[in-house]
């Protein structure tokens, strides 16, 4: 305060303001000028090598440029974190040029390898991305699972002293509405009494292929309404304000509160003269209309007629600063898809681009000379010294980038092993987290759990037991006070360390991914452990790979799987789950057999989520240095249990992703490789085969996806000029005679294994599940589908008989 009283220019609050809402629409413009010209010289005077359109969003960009304006140059913290609406990314970037996060290389390179990316992408750009965006509806949802992670750093007192909490914001295009992860995020929001959440929705009545119908968005504030939400709704900007009150303004009011989306973007499109061909024969009658239409010449009068709040900086800024608590809040914004541009409006624009004449006259009209197309403040009024000023001062940037770093949690290399001598590897699971809870350590203070639905019945009960559920507020276990016997004690609680969702899928890969990113966004580690039925993965795919794109790390359990679950039903066996793990980027998958194998990789697996790239590694062909999440398939058959201690060398080879269980004679003639909890069928097998080939071998696969990333790994080093590398999977079949033949075993797709002939050549009898839907017990299942003991004999006979 006392700075500014001493200010040679003590200027009064009215001229701060008028400077600031002048420095504000000096930027709108020029953000929507960079953001059309960055799209406009990536497609037509970047040179193109490939033929390939290069596209960009135009007119989705210009339907948020105020918005944007407003939130990031005025309203939006440090400490606040957006997810922008993909087709919005050129706007995001122009922004943070401006702010001096972003070069001019990388905007001239907008969509070009390494330039500025078509999405903002939290991996690939360097601009500060908070939320990856591209497939809709996501970021949406993840805010709120963002907002809910704060609420668990936050209440636990893991936030440091310096760090507020934010605003989790969405910029929503009215399309991403139609996703129907948004509505179970909107209710999982509700459950858990969501606070500090901002969903800003685009209104500009226009998706990809059309107009958006009218009598939905009636709906939304109602929707939105029930759901605890506070909605704001920025239907027209002050001109229209203005006029309303003037003559003729209640009917001209009520005419557009009419005027169906398609007629308006029509006319929107056409302009001045047939807005007024349209309100003199629709209103002409009216009292003042006339006299409105005479008062506005053409381009004034399309000016007043697409005067929507979205895009009246004034209103926007009104409605976002008049919110100072923290309930959600859904703005709707009336906004027009390509505002200011030649086809606003249009409802072909979604992809549509000014040609060079277009754009030759708009730049014409931005008052910017050729070769100032980059410049920061060309074609602006304001002084550049005062832009300059004014962006050093903007809130949002105050402390620079914002991605935080945590220190890791030590992890104990041996994790306790339950004594059971016949177990599943899902009971193994449970045992083993049930045990890691009754320690104080930070491995047991840092895991956080979270189930849609099925905690019981995936073996998290002893944990959630020992460390209850998380809720905002204290709640008691009703069951418990009125002494009904339960195995479950669930006490929810502020210190509680499992978050309970509703059965929707999407949801879980969502608080996965913003738990796994803790982190980068609060700088508090989390140890986050999601558990589902293996086949639902499907129900969450492009949230799994959302959460993978964006490199959040958290452990995901999927069981029961296969065929395997026998009688319990048909439809939920999962036969390509085993190739989503060989395939899905950022997720080391394992499939192990036995429990002491699986407390080996959880062990491995909690410190893997942590690694950040910082370690020594000439190659990082398994990404054991950079890290990432972690897939365990499991299973609820019971398996006898292997006696044995697992010495640092077998260790090392489970992680890798495979070990001979019972090692191949040199020059063996044939092996048997199994993954899984078909381990009894292998063994049973291989006992039998030894009788013919006493030097058959039997390869326990722990990890397809790591054999395979390996393989591929060294593959690549080899042809770049590295003779001697070597996976480790090579070096595994290394010993089999070049001919041997190699059957291979799996409870899922057989393709998961098959590839393993490819390695060193030999020729493959590929056992597996192609088809599925029958339900029955294992024996008739097992024969059913050709993975029992007599299909794995004969797959041997005849790798035998194809080496005659
Ligand atoms: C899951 C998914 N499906 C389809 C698309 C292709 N797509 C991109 S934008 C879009 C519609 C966008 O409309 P809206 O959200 O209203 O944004 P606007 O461009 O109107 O601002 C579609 C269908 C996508 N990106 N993600
Ligand atoms: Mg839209």
């Amino acid at each position: 305060m006392a700075g500014q009283i001493n200010r040679k220019t003590t200027k009064s609050d009215a001229a701060i303001e008028a400077q600031r809402l002048a420095c504000l629409k000096a930027l709108e413009r020029k953000l929507l000028w960079l953001s059309s010209w960055m799209i406009h010289n990536a497609n037509h005077l970047r040179p193109s090598r490939d033929g390939l359109k290069v596209g960009g969003h135009q007119a989705s960009s210009a339907s948020l440029v105020t918005l944007m304006t407003a939130l990031y140059f005025s309203v939006l913290r440090p400490q606040d974190r957006i997810a922008v609406k993909p087709h919005a990314s050129p706007v995001f970037h122009a922004i943070q040029y401006l702010l001096g996060n972003q070069s001019q290389e990388k905007l001239e390179a907008f969509r070009a390898f390494g330039g500025a990316q078509s999405y903002p992408s939290r991996t690939k750009d360097g601009d500060d991305v908070d939320f990856s965006t591209g497939s809709v509806g996501l970021g949406v949802a993840m805010t709120s699972f963002a907002s809910l992670v704060q609420d668990y750093v936050s209440l636990k007192g893991w936030l440091g002293a310096d760090q507020p909490e934010g605003r989790m914001v969405a910029l929503v295009g009215d399309a991403e509405l139609d996703e129907g992860n948004v509505y179970e995020a909107l209710l999982e929001g509700w459950k858990h009494d969501l606070r500090n959440v901002w969903w800003v929705i685009d209104y500009n009545r226009q998706s990809l292929d059309a107009v958006v119908s009218d009598r939905l968005f009636g709906r939304f504030d109602s929707l939105f309404d029930t759901m605890g939400w506070r909605v704001v709704t920025l239907k027209y900007g002050k001109k229209l304000q203005a006029a309303f009150e003037g003559p003729g303004g209640t009917a001209l009011q009520g005419w557009i509160d009419d005027c169906p989306n398609s007629l308006y973007s029509a006319l929107v499109f056409q302009g001045g003269a047939a807005w007024r061909r349209q309100l003199a024969a629709d209103l002409g009658a009216e009292p003042g209309i006339e006299a409105l239409l005479e008062w506005h010449d053409d381009a004034a009068l399309a000016d007043l007629m697409t005067n929507l709040a979205g895009h009246d900086l004034e209103t926007v800024l009104e409605a976002f600063e008049a919110i100072d608590d923290d309930r959600p809040t859904c703005f709707i914004a009336y906004t027009i898809k390509g505002f200011g541009l030649p086809f606003a409006g249009h409802k072909d624009n979604h992809a549509g681009l000014m040609n060079e004449a277009q754009m030759a006259s708009f730049q014409a009209r931005n008052g910017i000379a050729a070769g100032q197309e980059w410049e920061p403040f060309a074609g602006l009024e304001l002084p550049a010294e005062d832009l300059r000023s004014f962006l050093s001062a903007v809130p949002f940037n105050a402390r620079g980038a914002r991605r935080y770093q945590a220190q890791r949690v030590a992890v104990p290399a041996d994790l306790a092993l339950p004594e059971v001598p016949r177990l599943s590897t899902q009971e193994g699971f449970g045992r083993i987290l049930a045990e890691i809870a009754r320690d104080d350590g930070p491995l047991a203070e840092r895991i956080v759990t979270t189930s849609p639905d099925v905690t019981v019945s995936t073996n998290l009960g002893a944990w959630v037991n020992r460390r209850g559920i998380f809720d905002r507020h204290p709640r008691e276990d009703v069951f418990r006070e009125q002494q009904v016997v339960s195995a479950q004690r669930w006490m929810m609680s502020p210190e509680g360390q499992h978050i309970e969702l509703g059965i929707a899928e999407n949801n879980l890969f969502l608080l996965l991914g913003a738990l796994g990113l803790s982190q980068s966004l609060f700088g508090v580690r989390l140890l986050p452990v999601g558990t589902l039925y293996d086949p639902f993965i499907q129900r969450g795919l492009d949230a799994l790979n959302y959460a993978c794109y964006q490199d959040a790390r958290f452990m995901l359990v999927a069981t029961p799987s296969g065929i395997t679950l026998g009688p319990e039903g048909g439809a939920h066996q999962s036969i390509s789950s085993p190739l989503i793990g060989l395939a899905q980027d950022g997720l080391a998958a394992f499939e192990p057999a036995f429990v002491d194998e699986l407390a080996a990789i959880m062990a491995w697996g909690f410190d893997y989520l942590q690694r950040d790239g910082s370690g020594e590694a000439a190659a990082d062909w398994l990404r054991d240095v950079k890290g990432g999440s972690v897939y365990l398939r499991l299973s609820t058959r019971p398996l006898d249990q292997l006696q044995r201690d697992l010495d640092a060398e077998l260790r090392r080879q489970i992680i890798a992703g495979g070990y001979w269980l019972r090692p191949p004679a040199a020059g063996a003639e044939l092996a048997l490789a199994y993954a899984g909890v078909v381990a009894p069928e292998a063994l049973a097998a291989h006992d039998e085969l030894l009788e013919d080939m006493p030097g058959a071998g039997l390869l326990a696969v722990t990890s397809a996806d790591r054999l395979n990333a390996g393989w591929h790994a060294a593959e690549r080093a080899r042809q770049s000029g590295i003779p001697e590398a070597r996976s480790h999977v090579e070096a595994l079949l290394a010993p089999l005679a070049p001919d041997a033949g190699l059957v291979t075993l799996v409870d899922g797709h057989p393709a998961s294994l098959s590839w393993l002939g490819s390695v060193r050549g030999h020729q493959v009898q590929a056992l597996g599940v192609e088809h599925f839907g029958q339900s029955g017990d294992l024996d008739d299942l097992y024969r059913h589908y050709r993975i029992d003991v007599a299909a794995i004999l004969d797959a041997c006979a005849a790798a035998a008989l194809q080496r005659l």
